[in-house]
Protein backbone atom coordinates (compact mmCIF):
# COMPACT_ATOMS: atom_id res chain seq x y z
CA UNK A 1 0.00 0.00 0.00
CA UNK A 2 1.28 3.51 -0.81
CA UNK A 3 2.73 5.67 2.22
CA UNK A 4 -0.03 7.98 3.17
CA UNK A 5 0.48 11.42 2.21
CA UNK A 6 -0.90 14.73 3.24
CA UNK A 7 -3.91 16.04 1.67
CA UNK A 8 -5.14 18.93 3.51
CA UNK A 9 -4.08 20.94 6.39
CA UNK A 10 -6.57 23.33 8.59
CA UNK A 11 -5.65 26.06 10.95
CA UNK A 12 -7.48 27.55 13.31
CA UNK A 13 -7.40 30.30 16.50
CA UNK A 14 -8.00 28.24 19.31
CA UNK A 15 -7.77 29.61 22.72
CA UNK A 16 -5.26 28.84 25.40
CA UNK A 17 -5.33 28.66 29.27
CA UNK A 18 -4.53 31.90 30.29
CA UNK A 19 -7.64 33.14 27.42
CA UNK A 20 -5.42 34.22 24.69
CA UNK A 21 -5.50 32.79 20.90
CA UNK A 22 -3.02 30.23 19.85
CA UNK A 23 -2.90 28.21 16.86
CA UNK A 24 -4.11 25.10 16.13
CA UNK A 25 -3.09 22.79 12.98
CA UNK A 26 -5.08 20.01 11.47
CA UNK A 27 -3.48 17.35 9.00
CA UNK A 28 -5.55 15.29 7.28
CA UNK A 29 -3.94 12.32 5.06
CA UNK A 30 -4.87 11.02 1.48
CA UNK A 31 -6.38 7.73 3.38
CA UNK A 32 -8.52 9.40 6.02
CA UNK A 33 -6.47 9.58 8.93
CA UNK A 34 -5.55 13.11 10.69
CA UNK A 35 -3.28 15.02 13.44
CA UNK A 36 -3.95 17.77 15.25
CA UNK A 37 -1.76 19.62 17.55
CA UNK A 38 -2.36 23.20 19.28
CA UNK A 39 0.91 25.60 20.03
CA UNK A 40 1.72 26.16 23.55
CA UNK A 41 2.84 29.87 24.41
CA UNK A 42 5.27 31.52 27.23
CA UNK A 43 4.98 34.11 29.29
CA UNK A 44 9.30 34.38 29.84
CA UNK A 45 10.48 33.84 26.53
CA UNK A 46 13.71 33.72 25.59
CA UNK A 47 15.14 36.13 23.67
CA UNK A 48 16.61 34.00 20.94
CA UNK A 49 13.26 31.81 20.76
CA UNK A 50 11.47 30.76 18.00
CA UNK A 51 9.06 34.13 17.52
CA UNK A 52 5.00 33.67 18.16
CA UNK A 53 3.40 35.43 15.70
CA UNK A 54 0.60 37.76 17.33
CA UNK A 55 -1.08 40.52 15.14
CA UNK A 56 -0.30 43.32 17.03
CA UNK A 57 -3.05 46.27 16.98
CA UNK A 58 -5.71 46.77 19.75
CA UNK A 59 -8.01 43.12 19.42
CA UNK A 60 -7.00 40.81 22.76
CA UNK A 61 -3.76 43.40 23.52
CA UNK A 62 -2.22 42.40 19.73
CA UNK A 63 -2.19 38.66 20.97
CA UNK A 64 -4.18 38.00 17.87
CA UNK A 65 -2.76 34.72 15.53
CA UNK A 66 -4.92 35.58 12.41
CA UNK A 67 -1.27 35.82 10.49
CA UNK A 68 -0.08 32.80 11.58
CA UNK A 69 -3.48 31.26 11.39
CA UNK A 70 -3.27 32.03 7.78
CA UNK A 71 0.19 30.94 7.76
CA UNK A 72 -1.06 27.63 7.97
CA UNK A 73 -4.03 27.77 5.92
CA UNK A 74 -1.63 29.47 2.72
CA UNK A 75 1.81 28.95 2.43
CA UNK A 76 2.54 25.62 4.66
CA UNK A 77 -0.94 24.08 3.42
CA UNK A 78 0.61 24.85 -0.35
CA UNK A 79 4.45 23.45 0.76
CA UNK A 80 3.89 20.42 2.50
CA UNK A 81 0.57 19.04 0.12
CA UNK A 82 1.18 16.09 -0.98
CA UNK A 83 4.35 15.41 1.29
CA UNK A 84 4.45 11.15 2.71
CA UNK A 85 3.98 11.64 6.28
CA UNK A 86 6.30 9.01 7.69
CA UNK A 87 9.41 11.34 6.80
CA UNK A 88 9.35 14.35 10.02
CA UNK A 89 12.68 15.43 9.42
CA UNK A 90 11.55 16.12 5.32
CA UNK A 91 8.36 18.03 6.46
CA UNK A 92 10.34 19.93 9.30
CA UNK A 93 13.00 20.62 6.99
CA UNK A 94 10.60 21.93 4.35
CA UNK A 95 8.94 24.21 7.22
CA UNK A 96 12.52 25.28 7.88
CA UNK A 97 13.23 26.61 4.89
CA UNK A 98 10.02 27.97 3.99
CA UNK A 99 10.80 30.25 6.68
CA UNK A 100 13.99 31.34 6.02
CA UNK A 101 14.27 32.92 9.12
CA UNK A 102 16.57 31.88 12.04
CA UNK A 103 13.46 32.78 14.53
CA UNK A 104 10.46 31.69 12.28
CA UNK A 105 9.41 35.36 12.29
CA UNK A 106 7.78 35.15 8.76
CA UNK A 107 5.36 32.41 9.10
CA UNK A 108 5.83 32.28 12.82
CA UNK A 109 7.06 29.22 15.29
CA UNK A 110 3.57 29.28 17.11
CA UNK A 111 2.33 27.99 13.23
CA UNK A 112 5.23 26.05 12.55
CA UNK A 113 5.07 24.11 15.76
CA UNK A 114 1.20 23.51 15.27
CA UNK A 115 1.79 21.94 12.07
CA UNK A 116 5.00 20.04 13.11
CA UNK A 117 3.65 18.11 15.70
CA UNK A 118 0.26 17.50 13.89
CA UNK A 119 2.28 15.82 11.36
CA UNK A 120 4.04 13.62 13.93
CA UNK A 121 -0.17 12.52 15.41
CA UNK A 122 -0.95 12.05 11.92
CA UNK A 123 2.21 9.37 11.39
CA UNK A 124 0.95 7.85 14.53
CA UNK A 125 -2.21 7.38 13.94
CA UNK A 126 -1.24 6.24 10.25
CA UNK A 127 0.46 3.13 11.39
CA UNK A 128 -2.12 2.89 14.26
CA UNK A 129 0.85 3.20 16.90
CA UNK A 130 0.60 5.45 19.89
CA UNK A 131 2.79 8.63 19.93
CA UNK A 132 5.13 7.49 22.26
CA UNK A 133 5.99 4.23 21.01
CA UNK A 134 6.42 5.55 17.31
CA UNK A 135 9.01 8.17 18.62
CA UNK A 136 10.80 4.63 20.57
CA UNK A 137 11.79 3.78 17.25
CA UNK A 138 11.59 0.22 19.11
CA UNK A 139 14.56 1.75 21.39
CA UNK A 140 13.98 2.38 25.43
CA UNK A 141 10.54 4.41 26.60
CA UNK A 142 10.22 5.30 29.74
CA UNK A 143 8.23 7.49 31.95
CA UNK A 144 9.62 10.82 33.32
CA UNK A 145 10.51 11.92 36.69
CA UNK A 146 7.58 14.38 37.10
CA UNK A 147 8.27 18.28 38.40
CA UNK A 148 5.26 19.75 39.81
CA UNK A 149 5.05 23.41 40.54
CA UNK A 150 4.21 24.13 44.05
CA UNK A 151 4.02 27.83 44.60
CA UNK A 152 3.78 30.42 41.53
CA UNK A 153 5.78 33.72 40.85
CA UNK A 154 7.73 35.92 38.55
CA UNK A 155 6.02 36.54 35.52
CA UNK A 156 3.54 33.51 36.71
CA UNK A 157 1.73 35.68 39.55
CA UNK A 158 1.99 39.31 38.42
CA UNK A 159 5.57 39.61 39.88
CA UNK A 160 4.70 39.41 43.32
CA UNK A 161 7.75 37.01 44.16
CA UNK A 162 11.03 37.40 41.95
CA UNK A 163 11.59 33.34 41.65
CA UNK A 164 8.89 32.36 39.14
CA UNK A 165 8.69 28.56 39.68
CA UNK A 166 8.61 26.77 43.17
CA UNK A 167 9.14 23.36 42.65
CA UNK A 168 9.16 19.88 43.73
CA UNK A 169 10.90 16.21 42.34
CA UNK A 170 8.99 13.33 44.31
CA UNK A 171 12.81 11.98 44.00
CA UNK A 172 12.04 8.85 46.03
CA UNK A 173 9.03 8.19 44.16
CA UNK A 174 9.63 4.37 41.77
CA UNK A 175 6.76 4.74 39.31
CA UNK A 176 4.84 7.46 37.77
CA UNK A 177 1.83 7.10 39.53
CA UNK A 178 3.61 7.08 42.91
CA UNK A 179 5.22 10.10 41.92
CA UNK A 180 2.17 11.35 41.18
CA UNK A 181 0.58 10.64 44.93
CA UNK A 182 3.43 12.13 46.11
CA UNK A 183 3.20 15.71 44.76
CA UNK A 184 -0.38 15.53 44.66
CA UNK A 185 -0.22 15.36 48.77
CA UNK A 186 2.51 18.10 48.73
CA UNK A 187 0.25 20.49 46.57
CA UNK A 188 -2.99 19.67 48.83
CA UNK A 189 -0.49 20.40 51.85
CA UNK A 190 0.82 23.82 50.78
CA UNK A 191 -2.51 24.97 50.50
CA UNK A 192 -3.42 24.25 53.91
CA UNK A 193 -0.23 25.93 54.87
CA UNK A 194 -1.46 28.69 53.37
CA UNK A 195 -4.90 28.67 54.17
CA UNK A 196 -3.47 28.56 58.42
CA UNK A 197 -1.40 31.96 57.34
CA UNK A 198 -4.66 33.64 56.05
CA UNK A 199 -2.97 33.54 52.97
CA UNK A 200 -5.10 31.52 50.51
CA UNK A 201 -5.48 33.69 47.39
CA UNK A 202 -6.30 31.35 44.19
CA UNK A 203 -3.68 30.39 42.01
CA UNK A 204 -0.66 31.68 39.26
CA UNK A 205 -0.76 30.66 35.56
CA UNK A 206 0.69 27.33 35.98
CA UNK A 207 -1.76 26.69 39.12
CA UNK A 208 0.32 26.99 41.54
CA UNK A 209 0.18 28.30 44.70
CA UNK A 210 -0.43 32.18 44.47
CA UNK A 211 2.88 33.51 46.22
CA UNK A 212 1.77 35.64 49.33
CA UNK A 213 5.00 35.64 50.63
CA UNK A 214 6.70 38.51 52.34
CA UNK A 215 10.37 37.35 50.49
CA UNK A 216 11.64 34.83 47.78
CA UNK A 217 13.03 32.87 50.87
CA UNK A 218 9.98 32.81 52.91
CA UNK A 219 8.49 30.81 49.33
CA UNK A 220 11.30 27.88 49.94
CA UNK A 221 10.47 27.85 54.10
CA UNK A 222 6.60 27.01 53.17
CA UNK A 223 7.40 24.80 50.78
CA UNK A 224 9.79 22.74 53.02
CA UNK A 225 6.65 22.79 55.46
CA UNK A 226 4.46 21.31 53.13
CA UNK A 227 6.56 18.64 51.83
CA UNK A 228 6.54 17.84 56.42
CA UNK A 229 2.78 18.44 56.30
CA UNK A 230 2.32 16.00 54.08
CA UNK A 231 4.24 13.25 55.48
CA UNK A 232 7.01 13.48 53.21
CA UNK A 233 10.64 13.22 53.88
CA UNK A 234 12.62 16.34 52.52
CA UNK A 235 15.46 15.13 50.21
CA UNK A 236 14.77 11.73 50.29
CA UNK A 237 11.76 11.71 49.11
CA UNK A 238 10.69 14.79 48.27
CA UNK A 239 13.73 17.31 46.40
CA UNK A 240 13.01 20.95 45.80
CA UNK A 241 13.48 22.76 42.34
CA UNK A 242 13.37 26.24 41.23
CA UNK A 243 13.05 28.08 38.26
CA UNK A 244 14.63 31.50 38.70
CA UNK A 245 13.65 32.97 35.23
CA UNK A 246 16.74 35.90 35.92
CA UNK A 247 16.48 37.09 32.99
CA UNK A 248 12.84 38.62 33.86
CA UNK A 249 14.65 40.66 36.99
CA UNK A 250 17.90 41.15 34.90
CA UNK A 251 18.74 45.13 33.40
CA UNK A 252 21.68 47.02 33.30
CA UNK A 253 23.96 44.25 34.58
CA UNK A 254 22.09 43.82 38.13
CA UNK A 255 19.35 41.68 39.69
CA UNK A 256 16.74 43.28 41.11
CA UNK A 257 15.03 41.28 43.59
CA UNK A 258 12.03 43.66 44.51
CA UNK A 259 10.59 41.24 47.33
CA UNK A 260 13.60 41.00 49.34
CA UNK A 261 14.65 45.45 48.48
CA UNK A 262 17.32 43.91 46.46
CA UNK A 263 19.93 45.05 43.54
CA UNK A 264 22.56 42.16 43.10
CA UNK A 265 25.33 41.98 40.44
CA UNK A 266 25.53 38.16 39.37
CA UNK A 267 27.86 37.38 42.20
CA UNK A 268 25.85 38.17 44.41
CA UNK A 269 22.91 36.27 43.27
CA UNK A 270 24.57 33.37 42.55
CA UNK A 271 26.00 33.60 46.38
CA UNK A 272 22.19 33.98 47.31
CA UNK A 273 21.35 30.69 45.28
CA UNK A 274 24.88 28.92 47.16
CA UNK A 275 23.09 29.84 50.27
CA UNK A 276 19.79 28.58 49.65
CA UNK A 277 21.16 25.70 48.24
CA UNK A 278 23.11 25.17 52.03
CA UNK A 279 19.90 25.54 53.69
CA UNK A 280 17.59 23.46 51.49
CA UNK A 281 16.98 20.34 50.10
CA UNK A 282 17.62 21.99 46.51
CA UNK A 283 18.20 19.28 43.55
CA UNK A 284 17.75 21.33 40.54
CA UNK A 285 17.88 25.27 39.30
CA UNK A 286 16.83 26.83 36.23
CA UNK A 287 18.26 29.35 34.57
CA UNK A 288 20.13 31.37 38.00
CA UNK A 289 21.24 34.24 35.99
CA UNK A 290 20.22 35.74 32.99
CA UNK A 291 20.09 34.28 29.44
CA UNK A 292 22.75 36.48 27.89
CA UNK A 293 25.00 35.98 31.58
CA UNK A 294 27.61 33.06 29.92
CA UNK A 295 30.09 33.83 32.93
CA UNK A 296 27.51 33.91 35.55
CA UNK A 297 25.86 30.73 34.38
CA UNK A 298 29.91 29.06 33.87
CA UNK A 299 30.86 30.02 37.29
CA UNK A 300 27.42 28.48 38.85
CA UNK A 301 27.70 25.34 37.16
CA UNK A 302 31.49 25.30 38.04
CA UNK A 303 30.40 26.05 41.50
CA UNK A 304 27.14 23.96 42.02
CA UNK A 305 27.39 21.44 38.77
CA UNK A 306 28.09 18.88 41.27
CA UNK A 307 25.66 18.99 43.12
CA UNK A 308 23.08 20.06 41.72
CA UNK A 309 20.94 19.96 38.19
CA UNK A 310 21.49 23.47 36.22
CA UNK A 311 18.97 23.64 33.76
CA UNK A 312 19.14 26.18 30.83
CA UNK A 313 16.11 27.24 29.44
CA UNK A 314 15.84 31.02 28.14
CA UNK A 315 19.75 30.38 28.17
CA UNK A 316 19.35 27.60 25.75
CA UNK A 317 15.97 27.91 23.91
CA UNK A 318 15.90 24.07 23.05
CA UNK A 319 18.50 25.09 20.40
CA UNK A 320 21.22 22.23 19.88
CA UNK A 321 24.21 25.22 18.81
CA UNK A 322 23.44 26.71 22.10
CA UNK A 323 23.62 23.63 23.92
CA UNK A 324 26.39 22.30 22.01
CA UNK A 325 28.19 25.78 22.70
CA UNK A 326 27.25 26.37 26.51
CA UNK A 327 28.51 22.65 26.95
CA UNK A 328 31.98 23.82 25.71
CA UNK A 329 32.10 26.57 27.99
CA UNK A 330 31.10 24.84 31.08
CA UNK A 331 28.10 26.34 31.48
CA UNK A 332 24.62 24.05 32.64
CA UNK A 333 24.65 20.36 32.67
CA UNK A 334 20.57 20.03 31.94
CA UNK A 335 18.40 21.43 29.50
CA UNK A 336 14.62 22.11 29.20
CA UNK A 337 13.02 21.37 26.20
CA UNK A 338 10.22 22.97 25.04
CA UNK A 339 9.44 22.50 21.29
CA UNK A 340 7.60 25.87 20.20
CA UNK A 341 11.36 28.02 21.43
CA UNK A 342 12.63 25.65 18.46
CA UNK A 343 10.13 25.68 16.26
CA UNK A 344 9.65 22.31 15.30
CA UNK A 345 9.79 18.81 16.40
CA UNK A 346 12.94 17.78 14.60
CA UNK A 347 14.62 20.82 15.92
CA UNK A 348 13.57 19.77 19.35
CA UNK A 349 14.95 16.11 18.83
CA UNK A 350 18.48 17.92 18.00
CA UNK A 351 18.89 20.06 20.80
CA UNK A 352 17.84 16.38 22.95
CA UNK A 353 20.96 14.70 20.79
CA UNK A 354 23.12 17.65 21.74
CA UNK A 355 22.19 17.17 25.55
CA UNK A 356 23.02 13.70 25.30
CA UNK A 357 26.09 14.08 23.49
CA UNK A 358 27.42 16.71 26.37
CA UNK A 359 26.49 14.12 29.22
CA UNK A 360 23.84 16.24 30.37
CA UNK A 361 20.20 15.37 31.15
CA UNK A 362 17.11 16.31 29.87
CA UNK A 363 13.66 18.04 30.91
CA UNK A 364 11.01 18.37 28.38
CA UNK A 365 8.53 21.64 29.88
CA UNK A 366 5.30 22.55 28.93
CA UNK A 367 4.72 26.63 28.73
CA UNK A 368 2.67 28.80 30.68
CA UNK A 369 0.15 29.57 28.17
CA UNK A 370 -0.98 25.75 27.59
CA UNK A 371 -4.08 23.76 26.79
CA UNK A 372 -5.56 20.24 26.13
CA UNK A 373 -2.65 19.22 23.83
CA UNK A 374 -0.64 16.57 25.52
CA UNK A 375 2.01 16.03 22.52
CA UNK A 376 4.63 17.05 25.10
CA UNK A 377 4.06 13.85 27.67
CA UNK A 378 4.52 11.26 24.29
CA UNK A 379 7.38 12.85 23.32
CA UNK A 380 9.16 12.79 27.06
CA UNK A 381 8.13 9.15 26.96
CA UNK A 382 9.03 8.55 23.28
CA UNK A 383 12.16 9.96 23.56
CA UNK A 384 13.18 8.85 26.95
CA UNK A 385 13.99 12.59 27.87
CA UNK A 386 14.17 11.16 31.64
CA UNK A 387 12.10 13.96 32.93
CA UNK A 388 9.11 16.52 32.39
CA UNK A 389 7.88 20.02 33.95
CA UNK A 390 4.10 20.67 33.11
CA UNK A 391 3.70 23.16 35.75
CA UNK A 392 0.85 22.70 38.96
CA UNK A 393 -1.61 19.81 40.38
CA UNK A 394 -4.29 21.76 39.09
CA UNK A 395 -6.11 22.94 36.06
CA UNK A 396 -6.87 21.09 33.04
CA UNK A 397 -4.24 22.14 30.75
CA UNK A 398 -2.04 21.10 33.30
CA UNK A 399 -3.68 17.20 34.64
CA UNK A 400 -4.37 16.90 31.22
CA UNK A 401 -0.66 16.04 30.88
CA UNK A 402 -0.15 14.29 34.06
CA UNK A 403 -3.02 11.91 33.38
CA UNK A 404 -1.73 10.87 29.89
CA UNK A 405 1.50 9.70 31.41
CA UNK A 406 -0.71 7.89 33.85
CA UNK A 407 -2.47 5.90 30.41
CA UNK A 408 1.10 5.68 28.82
CA UNK A 409 2.34 3.96 32.08
CA UNK A 410 -0.72 1.58 32.20
CA UNK A 411 -0.60 0.23 28.30
CA UNK A 412 3.23 -0.09 29.26
CA UNK A 413 2.27 -2.68 31.82
CA UNK A 414 4.59 -4.45 33.04
CA UNK A 415 7.20 -3.83 30.69
CA UNK A 416 7.28 0.01 31.12
CA UNK A 417 10.12 1.78 32.86
CA UNK A 418 10.17 4.54 35.01
CA UNK A 419 13.15 7.15 34.81
CA UNK A 420 13.95 6.92 38.59
CA UNK A 421 15.94 10.01 39.95
CA UNK A 422 19.65 9.81 39.17
CA UNK A 423 18.89 7.51 35.92
CA UNK A 424 18.83 10.24 33.70
C1 LIG B 1 9.53 28.32 32.10
C2 LIG B 1 8.13 28.25 31.52
C3 LIG B 1 7.29 27.18 32.15
P1 LIG B 1 7.11 30.25 30.20
O1 LIG B 1 10.09 29.40 32.26
O2 LIG B 1 10.14 27.30 32.35
O3 LIG B 1 7.26 27.29 33.56
O4 LIG B 1 7.49 29.49 31.57
O5 LIG B 1 6.31 29.30 29.39
O6 LIG B 1 6.34 31.45 30.63
O7 LIG B 1 8.40 30.59 29.54
MG1 LIG C 1 12.04 28.43 32.75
Amino acid sequence: MAEPRIERILGRRVWDSRGRPTVEAEIVLDNGVRGRAIAPAGASTGTHEAVELRDGGAAFDGLGVDRAVASVNGEIAAALGSMPIGDQRAIDRRLIELDGTPTKVRLGGNATIAVSMAALHAAAAAVGEPLWRMLAEGGTARLPMPMVQIFGGGAHAGRRVDIQDFLIIPVGATSFDEALTMAARVYQAAGKVMADRGRLRGVADEGGWWPEFTSNAEALDRLLEAIERAGLLPEDEIGIAIDVAASQFHGGGRYRLAVDGAELESEALIELLTGWCARYPIVSIEDPVAEDDDGGMTFFTSTLGHRIQIIGDDYLVTSAARVAAAAARGACNAVLLKPNQAGTVTETKAALAAARNAGWRTVVSARSGETEDVTIVHLAVGWNAGQLKVGSFARSERMAKWNEGLRIEAAMGTAGGFARWGTG
